[in-house]
């Protein structure tokens, strides 16, 4: 073990704490591993019921690197779920940390790192966000087909050119659609928040090929890709973008959407994640 496992201490090794974090976890879980690691973010609060039987849970204070819930309506702690009767596990983190709380990227790809290092070969990583599409009302949920990282930042450190063609692989968006023929894919734009977007940067993300504007996902899924985790990324339309509609946003409102589409989004995770891990 090493002296530090502070994240923000940059001569510490941040696989290392995902390493001793991972341990922990088998350590807590009595799951030697897991295989599908899964993110819920707004409005995705009590949708990985669905996936099997909760057999451990564990709070994320006790895990190195890991922090407490910031935002009303996650919960701080992870879950080791069995994916039906498959014989595999999933790793369910209740929160995630964002980069808008200023604990740096390391931080924000934490989680991720540590599904790998818990031996997951895949994730699935949601996200409530705003939508500009107005076919798409409140509770849509919209898989990501690519993204736009405005956040001026990345998780890789040093010369690390990773590639990140298909980086929403396209294997586990057709498998989505498999489950529910009717979902749409759209371009995720990550503004670095916590305000929402102006009318005109809304519109701005439109030009860029946006189809949905969040702060969440974009590093995280990059720090998948350089794990070498498969990545799935399913949105949860929770509100029209600023300007979009007419009315001001709140985040009550988005608490209230995400209640309003847990059902249909909880099968629909349930299902995806059960096909993932039946190698499907
Ligand atoms: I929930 O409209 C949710 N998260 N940036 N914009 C941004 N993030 C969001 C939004 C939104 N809705």
């Amino acid at each position: 073990m090493t002296a530090s496992l502070n994240l923000s201490d940059p001569t510490v090794d941040p696989f290392e704490v995902a390493a001793a974090a991972a341990a922990v976890i088998a350590e807590k879980t009595g799951a030697e591993r897991h295989d599908v690691a899964l993110v819920l973010g707004s409005g995705w609060g009590r949708t990985g019921d669905l996936i099997g039987e909760t057999l451990a849970t564990v709070d994320n204070a006790e895990v190195p690197g890991f922090r407490k819930a910031a935002v009303e309506g996650h919960s701080g702690s992870m879950r080791s779920v069995a994916i039906g009767d498959t014989g595999k596990r999933a790793l369910v983190y209740g929160t995630r940390t964002h980069f808008y709380e200023g604990h740096g990227v390391r931080a924000v790809v934490h989680a991720v790192r540590t599904a790998r290092a818990a031996g997951c070969t895949s994730i699935v990583l949601t996200n409530g966000c705003g939508g500009l599409n107005p076919d798409w009302g409140p509770g849509t949920p919209v898989l990501i087909r690519d993204h736009i990282n405005l956040t001026a930042t990345s998780p890789v450190e040093g010369a690390n050119f990773v590639d990140l063609t298909d980086l929403y692989s396209q294997r586990l968006r057709d498998l989505a659609k498999l489950v529910d023929p009717g979902l749409d894919e759209g371009v995720y734009v990550q503004f670095r928040g916590p305000h929402y977007e102006t009318p005109a940067e809304v519109q701005m993300a439109k030009v860029l090929g946006g189809d949905l504007v969040g702060m969440s996902t974009t590093l995280e899924a990059i720090a998948a890709r350089q794990a070498g985790l498969e990545v799935l990324g399913i949105s949860l339309v929770t509100n029209l973008a600023a300007g979009i509609s007419e009315t001001p946003l709140s985040h009550e409102e988005v608490i209230e959407a995400g209640r309003a589409a847990a059902s249909r989004c909880g099968a629909l995770l349930a299902k995806v994640v059960t096909k993932i891990a039946q190698g499907h």
